[in-house]
């Protein structure tokens, strides 16, 4: 049996073999997005609390407020300020945007869209989901410990991150949390990278593949390689609150001759850098895709845009000392590191011009999926320039740690990120549960989502350029600040906007999946694209393909002329039509 011709599975029988303990990647799949959007209510709660205490100082946080900080009469109090920007940040990273983009397309897409029956190995897939359930719930846990959370920030840096900076038992768990997690994703990024290289159907090569699966093998790549860097790091601050070691204890070098809290920040951001690629790759691979189906043409210059894709994963890999041009580095080495992060303008640039290419004079069809793909473009680029003031060293010495730096990675990593992946639960609706989100709520949902976010994310920008400094509980209480108040509140009831936005989106993904009856079942290819996953029934049966499909063509075969009348897409198990 060729390697490619993974047995049909025999479909599970009990509850717990189906929807629990499953290992068919399309379940896992599911279950990560549920969690990943339990996730994000969680995560969102906490940002209006925190945009509540920016814009309101001082009064109480309504509705919730009484319940959760009673000695203050409703009033988030500043130790618990700390905790919620802490949580907020470590919630939306990794337990939200992470497993939605990764876990559950991850999983979902890629042996769909490359002919497999499953993943190559299931039971691993299946432990990484759990792993990262447990770990939700050690941190989950951690917030109802006496001394409460974490509250170093989802950097952790020490000395915050000591035990001298956080006593409590908070930043222990989720020291531990974020390693487990990272045990998962290492588990799962394995089994991706695997999967992709040996599961490829006979005749796809890899710029068959399409671009969604490119960006999930790449951030896999770059996931299998950095988490365990960060996993180093974590272990050791643990050891430091734990066992008594110095590693990142401030002063240990001059009294024992060990130990840096600087050489945290290295590790960190070793691994940090790439993993903002890592958030992204998956999200850029989706809307180089849906923008080609939508646009009925195929993808402008689709291997220049895998290569850029490439690229940019590999110079993400050297940049990382953007982040620490105020650690008092040499000169020379904060000027090799802007000069490094500025080469990956040139790939951005490229595959960004691509997008733009492969829309122009398409004929756009505007459905949500793609609604949501172009606010995508529209973010991103937006988020991309601003970047280049913060990896220039001139500049981001004034803009470090202000608001402006917020603004900035809100937009690349919470906004595209986020916009991505509503796209992508809009377009694979209909092959994951077998029915169509709602498009009028779909489209509410955008459009109210898009205006909020700009208006929170431009106002962080703007504040921060003001000067405004990231992470004070109370910035008003220096006076040249106090003119940023109405931007503020401003701020915060986009923030407000955005949330109220997000409702319309869980009613519809609710009543879809559980109380929605399509009056037809939905056909195998309602969105008429040719890749391998629309080839084959809406829900996909436990088994995906009944025959390992033989890929003739690439995923963007649309618009032909010579394609005969009433037809403008090829499937990727067809020859190409000539002339
Ligand atoms: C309505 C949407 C959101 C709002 C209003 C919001 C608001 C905020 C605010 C006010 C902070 C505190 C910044 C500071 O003082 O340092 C923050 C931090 C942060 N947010 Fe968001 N956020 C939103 C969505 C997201 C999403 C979707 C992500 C996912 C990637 C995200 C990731 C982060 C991170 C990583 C931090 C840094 C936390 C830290 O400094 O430790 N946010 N956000
Ligand atoms: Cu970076």
């Amino acid at each position: 049996m060729a390697f490619f011709e993974q047995h049909i599975h025999s479909e599970p029988k009990t509850f717990i073999s189906k929807y629990i303990f499953s290992y068919d990647h399309k379940v896992i799949g599911k279950q990560f997005l549920w969690y990943g959007i339990i996730g994000l209510g969680l995560g969102g709660m906490m940002a209006l609390m925190i945009r509540w205490t920016l814009a309101f100082p001082g009064e109480a946080f309504p509705i919730l407020g009484n319940l959760l900080f009673p000695s203050t009469g409703g009033v988030v109090p500043p130790d618990t300020y700390a905790m919620l920007f802490t949580m907020h940040g470590t919630i939306m990273i990794f337990y939200a945007i992470t497993p939605i983009l990764i876990g559950a397309f991850g999983n979902y897409l890629i042996p769909l869209q490359i002919g497999a029956r499953d993943m190559v190995f299931p039971l691993l897939n299946m432990l990484s989901f759990w792993i990262a359930a447990a770990s939700a719930l050690i941190l989950v846990a951690s917030l109802c410990l006496p001394l409460g959370a974490a509250a170093g920030g989802w950097t952790s840096y020490p000395t915050l991150s000591t035990l001298i900076g956080s006593p409590g038992a908070g930043q222990t768990l989720w020291t531990l949390a974020l390693f487990l997690l990272g045990v998962s994703s290492t588990m799962g990024a394995v089994n991706y990278i695997t999967t992709v290289i040996v599961l490829r159907a006979p005749g796809m090569g890899y710029f068959d593949m399409p671009l969604s699966v490119w960006g999930l093998w790449l951030t896999a790549i770059l996931n299998a390689i950095f988490l365990p860097v960060l996993g180093a790091g974590l272990l050791l601050l643990l050891f430091d609150r734990v066992f008594g070691t110095t590693f990142f204890l401030a002063g240990a070098a001059a009294t024992t001759g060990t130990g840096d809290p600087i050489l945290y920040q290295h590790v960190f951001w070793i691994f940090g850098h790439p993993e903002v690629y890592i958030l992204i790759l998956p999200a850029w691979g989706i809307v180089s895709d849906l923008l080609s189906f939508f646009a009925r043409k195929p993808a402008f210059g689709a291997k220049a845009t895998a290569l850029s894709m490439t690229s940019i994963t590999i110079l993400s890999t050297i940049v990382y000392g953007h982040h620490m041009y105020t650690t008092q580095m040499s000169p020379l080495l904060t000027q090799t590191f802007m000069t490094l992060t500025m080469t990956i303008s040139i790939p951005s640039a490229i595959f960004f011009a691509n997008w733009l290419g492969t829309i122009w004079k398409g004929s756009i069809k505007f459905d949500t999926p793609m609604i949501f793909s172009l606010g995508v473009v529209f973010v991103f680029g937006l988020g991309g320039l601003t970047g280049l003031y913060l990896a220039t060293v001139t500049t981001d010495l004034y803009l470090h740690d202000t608001y402006f730096v917020v603004g900035h990675f809100h937009y690349t990593m919470a906004a595209s990120v986020l916009l991505g992946g509503y796209a992508a639960i809009y377009f694979w609706m209909p092959k994951m549960f077998g029915k169509f989100l709602n498009e009028f709520w779909g489209k509410v949902h955008f459009w109210i989502t898009m205006i909020g976010l700009n208006g929170v994310f431009m106002g962080m920008m703007i504040v921060g350029y003001a000067g405004m400094h990231r992470r004070l509980y109370n910035p008003f209480v220096y006076e040249f600040m106090e003119r940023l108040i109405p931007i503020n509140a401003f701020v915060t009831y986009s923030a407000l906007l955005m949330g109220l936005g997000q409702i319309p989106f869980v009613i519809n993904f609710v009543y879809t999946i559980f109380f929605k009856k399509e009056k037809e079942p939905v056909s195998d290819n309602p969105w008429n694209v040719g890749t391998l996953e629309w080839t084959i029934p809406s829900p996909a049966p436990v088994y995906n393909f009944k025959e390992i499909p033989v890929v003739k063509c690439g995923p963007h075969e649309l618009g032909n002329p010579n394609l005969p009348e009433g037809k403008d897409f090829q499937y990727q198990t067809e020859e190409i039509v000539e002339a």
